[in-house]
């Protein structure tokens, strides 16, 4: 089967055992990989209402077809599992140098079941599978551990790893690669703490199958050295995710102080030209010739990469406007392993709650010091605060009461990304729909809203673009699997990807069918989700209250007075039902997912409760 290696490892904790499993060419084009595959053994292999925490979770790392091939941005890995902090799918995608020795190992998922006795470090070395003791570097951050595999390996392995956060069971902890890379935000490295593995560190032997190698090779290396041009042309590196700092408090959606404030003065003092300008070094993940890992000196001297993420929200988001300070904090999320976006989001929920008078505390806005003390309590679950601060801030608000759910800056349970969504409705749509939680990988439609269509409409256009961009980003690029970068930042064609799938597989796929598959993905997620919670209605795809406020509108300012109104997003998410296929509930009907080849899942699901 050219493109898949046709295989995957499923490795059992509990009882240090492992078995390599194939799967059909049927399954494969079906699923294709990375979230696909993931989304559909999840699915298949859980027992609904399992704990995201217990033995029964399963942790799947999953890549696809041209994951791994000497191609632009082909170093990327699928982590996923029922997400500990929404109950829900979960999946996160990292840089990694485990996407090309898994797939060289013969693989083209791991699946991880069980819990282990004792800490545990997974060795997988093509058929050569091994559990390994890991107390040493249990209770050590993600650096430290990372250095002592590289010592007993070489540089060049892939390794997946966790800090103190996972295996503490902080609900946002994520996986970490390359010391630099993260991924998992709805709490992957939570999973892998649950089940006492440490790290997976991975080496491949053998050629990834491919249909026309030395043409894959030709074609491969042209187009990363085109890629590392039109990067250079564009001048995007220079300050990479991070540009958009600047425009984002122009147009009032930066994040600032709980997101209770679009923009801010000071927020130049964290832009991507002061980031440039203390530049150290820059870092990317493999086959990548537009790296855009960008590290600074934190106070303490050590190296922090930042991303616009990272900067938002743990600096105007806690009204930090001091880079080797905002540099701290990220640097504590990377050693522990915390996702510095449900972090930062947390922490500022903490810091309002106390602003508020909903709880009692000394946390102030803009006290970096302070706001340090917490992580670290977090990340160690240490105290009252470590440990209801851990649950991530939907869990807390309930803890808390007293109105401030309306302030936890999440939706379904996933806090929110770096775009202050108080009067922007197609983003905050792109929020609620994202079918892990609020992410703005699967639809950043911010730009195309604000720049392509006026900023208050409530219309289909809005919902057509977010499901065009989630076809894309949360489809394709996840299940292929590649970084969306060269195409969203550098406008590298789209039609590269069916390209290197077609030269891989050796198929004559078009970008229809890539959209039919993201389709299938997506409604198969919503019944992942239906499953989990058999109630659920269209009140799941709304995001934080507090956008809808007016008592929380800005009032100076470029959205002066404006806030979301409620009657016109349910439209707005009515327009989104009705273009995909979903009933009033957000449920996919009958209909859809026969046509979506899912008529086997419906049946399953129609026993369980009517779908329309
Ligand atoms: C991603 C999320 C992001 S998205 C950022 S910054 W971004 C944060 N990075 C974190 C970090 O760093 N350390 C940490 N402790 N927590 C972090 N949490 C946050 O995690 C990342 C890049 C970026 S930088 C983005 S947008 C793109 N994301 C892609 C994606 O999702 N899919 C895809 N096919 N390609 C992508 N390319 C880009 O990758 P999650 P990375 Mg990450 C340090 O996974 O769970 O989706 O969270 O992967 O290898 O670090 O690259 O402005
Ligand atoms: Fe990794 Fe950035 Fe390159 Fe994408 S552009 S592959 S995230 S270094």
């Amino acid at each position: 089967m050219n493109g898949w290696t046709g295989h995957f490892l499923r490795v059992n904790l509990s009882t240090q055992t492992y078995k390599k499993e194939s799967f059909s060419e049927e399954f494969a084009r079906k699923w294709v990989g990375g979230r696909g595959f993931a989304a559909k053994i999840l699915y298949d292999e859980l027992e609904p209402g399992i704990d995201p925490l217990g033995p029964e979770n399963k942790l799947i790392v999953a890549l696809g077809p041209i994951a791994g091939i000497p191609a632009p941005n082909t170093g990327k890995t699928v982590v996923a599992a029922k997400s500990p902090i929404t109950g829900g799918y979960g999946d996160g995608n990292l840089g990694s140098r485990v996407t090309e020795h898994l797939r060289k190992s013969g693989y083209d998922a791991l699946i991880v079941e069980g819990r282990a006795e004792r800490p545990t470090m997974l060795y997988v070395e093509d058929d050569k599978v091994e559990f390994l003791p890991a107390s040493e570097v249990w209770g050590k951050g993600t650096y430290e551990t990372n250095a002592w595999i590289y010592a007993k390996y070489g540089k060049g392995v892939g390794v997946l790893n966790i800090g103190q956060a996972g295996e503490n069971l902080v609900r946002y902890a994520v996986v970490r690669s390359l010391e630099g890379r993260a991924g998992g935000r709805p709490g992957m490295g939570a999973v892998m703490g649950s089940k006492l593995l440490k790290a997976i560190v991975v080496k491949g032997s053998r050629p990834i199958p491919q249909a026309d190698p030395p043409a894959m090779k030709k074609m491969g290396t042209e187009d990363l050295r085109h890629v590392h041009e039109i990067d250079k042309e564009s001048g995007w590196s220079v300050q990479s995710t991070t540009g958009v700092l600047a425009w984002c408090n122009e147009v009032a959606a930066l994040p600032v102080r709980n997101f209770r404030k679009t923009h801010h003065p000071e927020a130049w003092k964290v832009d991507g030209e002061r980031l440039n300008d203390a530049r150290i070094a820059t870092y990317g993940c493999p086959n990548c010739t537009m790296r855009c890992g960008i590290t600074i000196h934190d106070t303490a001297g050590r190296e922090s990469e930042l991303d616009y993420e990272n900067i938002g929200l743990l600096g105007p988001n806690l009204e930090i406007f001091d880079l080797p300070r905002v540099g701290d904090l990220n640097y504590m999320c990377d050693d522990y392993g915390i996702d510095t976006m449900s972090g930062g989001c947390v922490l500022s929920f903490y810091a309002d709650a106390i602003d508020h008078g909903a709880v009692q505390g000394d946390l102030k806005f803009g006290d970096a010091d302070k706001f340090k003390e917490v992580l670290r309590k977090i990340a160690l679950r240490e105290g009252d605060v470590g440990r209801l601060l851990g649950e991530g801030s939907l869990r807390a608000s309930r803890a808390i009461g007293k109105g401030s759910e309306a302030y936890a800056m999440q939706v379904k349970g996933l806090e929110v990304a770096a775009y202050n969504c108080k009067f922007i409705p197609g983003m905050a749509l792109a929020f609620g729909v994202s079918p892990i939680g609020a992410h703005h990988k699967e639809s950043w439609v911010i730009t195309f809203e604000l720049k392509q269509t006026s900023r208050e409409s409530y219309g289909a256009e809005k919902a057509h673009k977010v499901i065009e961009l989630q076809r894309i980003r949360g489809g394709l690029f996840e299940y292929l699997v590649s970084c969306r970068f060269p195409w969203i930042e550098l406008g590298w064609s789209l039609e590269n990807y069916p390209k290197y799938f077609n030269a891989v597989t050796g198929l004559d796929w078009t970008l229809d069918d890539f959209w039919t598959v993201s389709d299938r993905i997506y409604s198969l997620i919503k019944l992942f989700w239906l499953r989990e919670f058999p109630g659920t209605d269209r009140r799941l795809d709304y995001p934080p209250a507090v956008w809808f406020d007016p008592a929380n509108a800005d009032t100076e300012g470029p959205i002066a007075g404006q806030v979301l109104e409620y009657e016109k997003y349910d439209g707005l998410l009515q327009h989104y039902y009705d273009i995909r296929g979903y009933d009033r509930r957000g449920i996919p009907t009958r209909a859809t997912l026969d046509r979506l080849g899912l008529a086997t899942e419906a049946a399953a699901a129609e026993k369980r409760g009517k779908l329309t």
